[in-house]
């Protein structure tokens, strides 16, 4: 059975971003037909599907209103839409504002529209501590058919957090292994400037604070310092100038690379040989699963949905947040055992096809949505 599904998300650079767009593009391969409805085109839908649709969402400013009524446009269009292309089902990403305007728009339409939404973690991990926010985060919840969290972590923390009625189910994250894969891209190192024998440690973010980039050159910092190795810096965002200066104060500007926002991450990923996120809140950590399915191994933090990733001791290893002396020892133990790497480098490439494919992903979707289109 084809179906025709709404799909609303942050269209900007992030996780939650590319998993939706992702998930919209292998559902159109499978012949469902997919309707983007999102302020702007999301940033990885950059070719035509004969069956996936875009339609934006316009904000008009009137002078009576001190703020454009961002939500209200969203819930108008997505029923709007919802009725003239007779969608089944709005699949949302985040509950504030995505499942409350899916649910305006389900009343709008009759209530015969059913709602997914995925919680990604921002919005109950930082959200979902504003006391003001709360509420509404659960309504959009409860008002929503079948809710799916990216982690276990997740989960259970948001019924922590919030107490929801609904049922809360993990669809872990994917990633389309045709774009993740280790590409031979060693010109690229010469490129950069980077020695044949120099290791390449990557970490890639958005530089918010809680991503806690200052631990990733604390640690590359006492890393270095045992391994000729180089740092890419991935990305851009709020902390970056604080980043700089701490690596101009170290005095390791030189082997730090900042590439700001880059498109093909999976070229630099082929040319790395650690990858670090020492977040302080991670719902899940997908810039995890796209190096390992380049066979990256990693050390994260030990928090959230990361040490549902990586596999310590297997993939890569865990440690605890802001212990920079701990994450520089395993990261030089990975860095200096080419055995412990190749093994730890074969062990994620594995783990990603047993555990987070996106053909596995996919078909999870599908039964819940066909689950409930049969209701
Ligand atoms: O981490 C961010 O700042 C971006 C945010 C997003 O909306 O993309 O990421 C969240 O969703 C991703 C996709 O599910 C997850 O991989 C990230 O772990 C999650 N971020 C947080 O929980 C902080």
């Amino acid at each position: 059975m084809k179906l025709k599904i709404g799909i609303t998300c942050y269209p900007t650079v992030g996780g939650s971003g590319v998993i939706a767009t992702e998930l919209g593009k292998l559902l159109a391969e499978k012949g469902h037909e997919i309707h983007f409805i999102s302020s702007s085109m999301p940033f990885r839908l950059n070719k035509v599907y004969s069956n996936i649709y875009y339609h934006e969402v316009q904000v008009n400013q009137y002078s009576v209103f001190q703020y454009p009524p961002y939500d209200l446009a969203l819930a108008s269009k997505m029923a709007e839409v919802a009725k003239r292309e007779k969608l089944d089902l709005l699949h949302v990403h985040y509950a504030i504002p995505h499942a409350v305007c899916a649910y305006l728009a389900k009343k709008m339409t009759g209530d015969e529209l059913k709602i997914v939404t995925t919680l990604h973690g921002t919005d109950i991990t930082v959200l979902g501590y504003d006391p003001s926010l709360n509420d509404m985060i659960r309504f959009g919840i409860e008002g929503s058919d079948v809710v799916t969290a990216v982690s276990e972590s997740l989960v259970q923390q948001t019924y922590d957090l919030l107490q929801p009625r609904s049922s809360i189910r993990t669809v872990y994250n994917f990633i389309d292994e045709r774009v993740y894969y280790k590409k031979d891209t060693s010109d690229l190192k010469e490129q950069y400037g980077i020695l044949p024998e120099e290791k390449v440690v990557i970490h890639v973010s958005n530089f918010r604070k809680v991503k806690r980039v200052e631990d990733v050159i604390q640690s590359f910092y006492r890393i270095q310092k045992k391994v000729a190795s180089k740092l890419l810096l991935v990305g851009d965002g709020p902390e970056i100038s604080v980043v700089c200066k701490l690596v101009k104060d170290l005095g390791i500007s030189d082997k730090v690379l900042f590439l700001g926002k880059q498109e093909n991450v999976e070229d630099l990923l082929s040319i790395s040989d650690l990858k670090l996120l020492l977040s302080e809140k991670e719902s899940f950590g997908l810039v995890l699963l796209e190096a390992m399915a380049c066979g990256v191994p990693s050390v994260g933090t030990n928090i959230g949905g990361i040490p549902e990733v990586i596999d310590h001791g297997v993939t890569g290893y865990l440690s605890e947040v802001g212990e920079v002396d701990h994450i520089a020892e395993q990261a030089i133990s990975i860095l200096s055992d080419p055995d412990l790497h190749k093994r730890f480098s074969e062990n994620s490439i594995q783990r990603v096809k047993d555990r987070f494919s996106s053909r596995h992903v996919v078909e999870q979707y599908e039964e819940i949505y066909m689950n409930l289109i049969k209701e």
